[in-house]
């Protein structure tokens, strides 16, 4: 995944992609105080230019706020950071990830000894559930594992430690011959997927769950809602879905930065639709690519230039 990867910005400084270590006692290491964000710059026919990072940076320092966590650098140094990193790996398109942790400091949970470190990587990242699943659509199952309420970890903040509940979800639907999961918050409603918010599709009109079904406030959410309504969708986005609402959906797709929009073609083993890209799905995927690859002036403040 990193194979040409050269540095790292670290703290400040452009450091060897080797040197970019830290120490065991790392605070975030033991506790999972740290905060990130997931980001894609791409190959635009503009130039390259990252997707929506005032958005990104905005969910960056909010996700720090419930830890205590000041992250030691402004918006313009970060944003310089960034794009003078993509310069210097020279790529057209890549995938960005922030990171802000509690580093090496006295142990015990209370943060606030432990120094923060931030750190910024880039890497050529492809299609997260494989290039042939943004065409014929992923199988994915209904994870036995129930997403945290965001009245035990605060589900809008990206913080690295809240992770742990994903990993069980994707570890679980892959040893079972999934794709991916999708995951039930507390009420036994949807939540969203381990890396992506979740859309269906009924009767021509849109569903997404809202922010209180403890999920991620998606940058890909907010887009592809912004698109569906410029293209003359409804969009209902405050809604709870139930499990059951998922098997007989006419579409259902996953959005994310990495995943992108990625169709899902069955869940738990019950075909949706025609077992393929519904339509509406496409529409909207095209769209969001298209987007992506002109940066149309409509869609100009989407896009940062590198
Ligand atoms: N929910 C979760 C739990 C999540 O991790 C992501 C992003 C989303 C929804 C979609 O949010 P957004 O990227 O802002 O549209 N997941 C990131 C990390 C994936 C990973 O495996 O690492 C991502 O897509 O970058």
């Amino acid at each position: 995944m990193f194979e040409g990867v050269e540095e790292v910005w670290m703290d400040g400084e452009f450091v060897d992609f080797e040197d970019a270590t830290t120490h065991v006692l790392s605070h975030a290491l033991h506790y999972g105080t740290g905060v990130f964000e997931g980001v894609r710059c791409y190959d635009t026919a503009k130039g390259s230019a990252v997707f929506r990072w005032d958005e990104h940076l905005d969910r960056f320092y909010q996700s720090a706020k419930p830890y205590d966590m000041e992250i030691p650098f402004d918006r313009d140094e970060l944003t310089e950071a960034t794009l003078e990193l993509i310069r210097r790996e020279g790529l057209d398109s890549c995938y960005i990830r922030p990171l802000a942790f509690r580093g090496h400091g006295p142990l015990g949970v209370d943060p606030r000894g432990a120094p923060v470190s931030v750190t910024v990587a880039v890497w050529p990242w492809g299609a997260y559930l494989g290039e042939e699943a943004l065409e014929e659509g992923v199988d994915v199952a209904v994870s036995s594992w129930r997403k945290h309420a965001s009245s035990q970890i605060p589900t809008n903040s990206k913080t690295t430690g809240a992770y742990v509940n994903s990993v069980l979800a994707s570890l679980e639907a892959d040893s079972n011959g999934y794709v991916e999961a999708i995951v039930l918050n507390k009420e036994g409603n949807v939540a969203e997927g381990p890396g992506e918010n979740l859309f269906l599709v009924r009767d021509g009109e849109l569903y997404t769950t809202g922010l209180s079904e403890s999920i991620l406030d998606g940058i890909t959410r907010q887009s592809v809602i912004e698109i569906a309504e410029d293209l003359g969708y409804e969009v209902h986005d405050t809604v709870s879905i139930s499990r059951g609402e998922l098997y007989t959906a006419d579409e259902l797709f996953f959005t994310g930065t990495a995943a992108e929009v990625t169709p899902i073609r069955s869940v738990d083993d019950n075909v949706i639709g025609e077992g393929t890209k519904g339509p509406v799905t496409d529409e909207i995927q095209t769209k969001f690519f298209e987007v992506i690859e002109d940066a149309p002036e409509a869609y100009a403040d989407w896009f940062t230039p590198v």
